[in-house]
């Protein structure tokens, strides 16, 4: 086994040598001499002589024991300093919690500042909103009150226009014609119609038109059809359509394709049930404004129309 001195255990007035000492081999001869020189120390008695034993009995062993302690001083240096790393780390993270709860407060701060604007805002925008509607309001009942106005002017005026019209149409046929509705009949675009109190049968009902200068009903359009229903006061009417000849044909000789949506559910139906001889050649208008064919001696309301011949 070889261990190693350092030099400065070496006194400086020996000459220097190898320092390298084999422990198994049998000491140099000088090194054996200063070895018998403190075998000779002054140490006297049993103490000396231990001290001497002990000497050489742990001198192999105090070189491990150093390197121990250095180890463990070592270790605890290390331990402290991690300690301390750690410490210094906490407060960082100490500080680090500080600054984000300071950034917090400061977010809850913002927040809160930008959620009281924004209900101002709101707040504002609903009063606003709230005038616009009661603006708005005021504009639309001002416009439905001239509106009204305007029709209301309309239908003057087309009443005037009427009455110059009618005259026009009397001085234009040296009073033989009248341009306008007479007293007790109602106008419809180009048309006058009267709606009878009693009742007849369809030939008389006919006939009754005929003296008055017009004719049954004759219906060309929805809209005349509307009107024809608005103004049939209650119950049923003769109208001016037959089929006695054989093929629907309106009072003036035009004749009339069937439609199924103008008829009653089921008609029209020549019944002969009725007994009263032959089917039904005649119509009438049903309560709910649809048709019939009914025998034509039955006796119901009817409805003449004449043209104005404007
Ligand atoms: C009647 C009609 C009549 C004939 C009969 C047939 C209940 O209405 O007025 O014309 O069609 O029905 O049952
Ligand atoms: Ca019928």
């Amino acid at each position: 086994m070889t261990t190693s001195f350092a030099n400065s255990q070496v006194p400086p007035d020996i000459p220097p040598r190898s320092t390298s000492i084999d422990m198994d081999s049998p000491p140099e001869p000088s090194m054996a001499k200063e070895y018998e020189d403190l075998q000779s120390l002054p140490v006297a008695g049993k103490r000396g002589q231990h001290f001497g034993r002990a000497f050489q009995s742990t001198g192999r062993r105090v070189c491990p024991t150093n390197r121990l302690v250095s180890v463990l001083v070592g270790f605890c240096l290390v331990l402290t300093l991690s300690v301390a790393l750690l410490g210094v780390q906490r407060t960082r993270f100490s500080g680090d919690q500080g600054a984000a709860a300071e950034a917090l407060k400061s977010l809850n701060l913002t927040v809160k500042a930008g959620l009281g604007s924004i209900q101002q805002k709101r707040n504002s925008t609903r009063t606003k909103l709230a005038t616009l509607e009661k603006t708005m309001d005021d504009q639309v009942s001002k416009m439905e009150k001239v509106k009204k106005q305007v029709e209301d002017q309309l239908d003057t005026l087309k009443q005037d226009s009427r009455a110059f019209r009618c005259e026009i149409v009397e001085l234009r046929s040296n009073g033989s014609k009248t341009g306008c509705c007479p007293k007790g009949w109602k106008n419809f675009e180009e048309s006058c119609y009267w709606m009878s109190q009693d009742s007849a049968s369809w030939n008389q009902a006919k006939l009754d038109c005929e003296k008055k200068e017009a004719h049954l009903v004759i219906i060309n359009s929805p809209k005349e059809k509307r009107f024809v229903n608005q103004h049939r006061r209650s119950g049923d009417l003769w109208i001016g359509l037959t089929d006695v000849t054989g093929v629907w044909k309106w009072v003036d000789g035009t004749s009339y394709v069937l439609q199924q949506e103008d008829w009653a559910e089921g008609q029209p139906d020549h019944w002969y049930g009725h007994g009263l001889g032959g089917g039904e050649d005649c119509v009438q208008a049903v309560s709910n404004g649809l048709w019939n064919d009914n025998h034509c001696s039955r006796r119901f309301r009817w409805m003449c129309e004449m043209e104005l011949g404007l």
